[in-house]
């Protein structure tokens, strides 16, 4: 069958103007923004091959974060804890930054005020070159001593089962943030100004169930900013924002930070 290539730009006067795809309208506003906040979540690492938690291949279908990430669990059974991260660690040590990580980085060189605030642990962000990042559940590679409160790195894999401070012999925890337990209150604060005061803010790979970073959206919207969602599926934040973009972190932010 024949079928015509027609370049619609050139025959407006008959087709009207070109409507703006979701995609380049939430490009636009980027390019034009000078404050700009991005809130990450497990799911732009995960063409990294990290895995997020949950859907079907999540960590929580096949753990208990009630046995894993939680202070009474890790009072519980300390090594079973360990076990888990040492596993994540290694696991982690292997992956690198994906298209989606580098789209931030060359985005950051560009905004004049720009906050990436992340609940990824993994490192990924700041491997990549991002700079001005919020870690608001901490970082797998951070330990904090159980006794003295020494936070240091500690990039070893082979940690002993019950890993000892370095400082005073005391017992090592992963500097991370589990369930029942406050987010360091300096790093929300600014997470909260970040979000209230951005013109856009983009969340990226999130379920947006985990309180209090699910919340960053609604600050930002209710403070007068354009929000962007990239995902691969509806997020509870879905219908509160501006835009939302289906389809894989690692095509669409290349796209976006052009
Ligand atoms: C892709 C993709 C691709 C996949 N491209 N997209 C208010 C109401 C109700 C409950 C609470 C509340 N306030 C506090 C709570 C309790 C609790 C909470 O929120 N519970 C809910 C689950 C119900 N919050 C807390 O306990 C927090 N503490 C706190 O608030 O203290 C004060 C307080 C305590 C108790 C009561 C009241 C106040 C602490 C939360 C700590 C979360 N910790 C973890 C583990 C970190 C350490 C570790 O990693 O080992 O953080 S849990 C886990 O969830 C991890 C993540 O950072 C976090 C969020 O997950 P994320 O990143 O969104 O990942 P996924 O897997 O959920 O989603 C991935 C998404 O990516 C999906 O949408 C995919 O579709 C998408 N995707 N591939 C684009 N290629």
């Amino acid at each position: 069958m024949f079928c015509p290539k027609i370049d619609t730009s050139r025959h407006a006067a008959y087709f009207g103007p070109m409507e703006p795809t979701p995609l380049q309208i939430a490009a636009q506003r980027l390019a034009q923004a000078d404050k700009v906040a991005v809130l990450t979540g497990a799911g732009i690492s995960a063409e990294s091959g990290v895995p997020t938690f949950r859907g079907a291949d999540g960590l929580w279908e096949k753990y208990r974060p009630e046995d894993l990430a939680t202070p009474q669990a890790f009072a519980r059974d300390p090594e079973l804890v360990w076990r888990w991260y040492h596993w994540r660690r290694g696991l982690i040590a292997e992956c690198f930054p994906n298209p989606a990580h580098q789209a931030l980085v060359n985005m950051e060189k560009r905004v004049a005020s720009f906050t990436l605030i992340t609940q990824n642990v993994d490192g990924l962000h700041r491997l990549a070159g991002s700079r001005n990042i919020l870690e608001v559940h901490g970082n797998l590679w951070m330990v904090r001593c159980t006794a003295c409160g020494t936070l240091y790195e500690q990039r070893e894999l082979d940690l002993p089962p019950r890993p000892a401070c370095r400082e005073c012999g005391g017992f090592l925890r992963p500097h991370v943030v589990w369930f029942g337990e406050s987010l360091d209150s300096r790093i929300l604060e600014a997470a909260w100004q970040a979000a209230a005061q951005c013109q856009v803010m983009l969340v990226v790979g999130t379920s947006a169930v985990v309180q209090p970073a699910a919340g960053l959206a609604s600050v930002a919207k209710q403070a007068g900013a354009f929000v962007i969602e990239v995902n691969l599926e509806p997020t509870p934040n879905s219908r509160e924002v501006d835009v939302s973009l289906m389809g894989k972190a690692g095509e669409i932010m290349p796209q976006l930070a052009q």
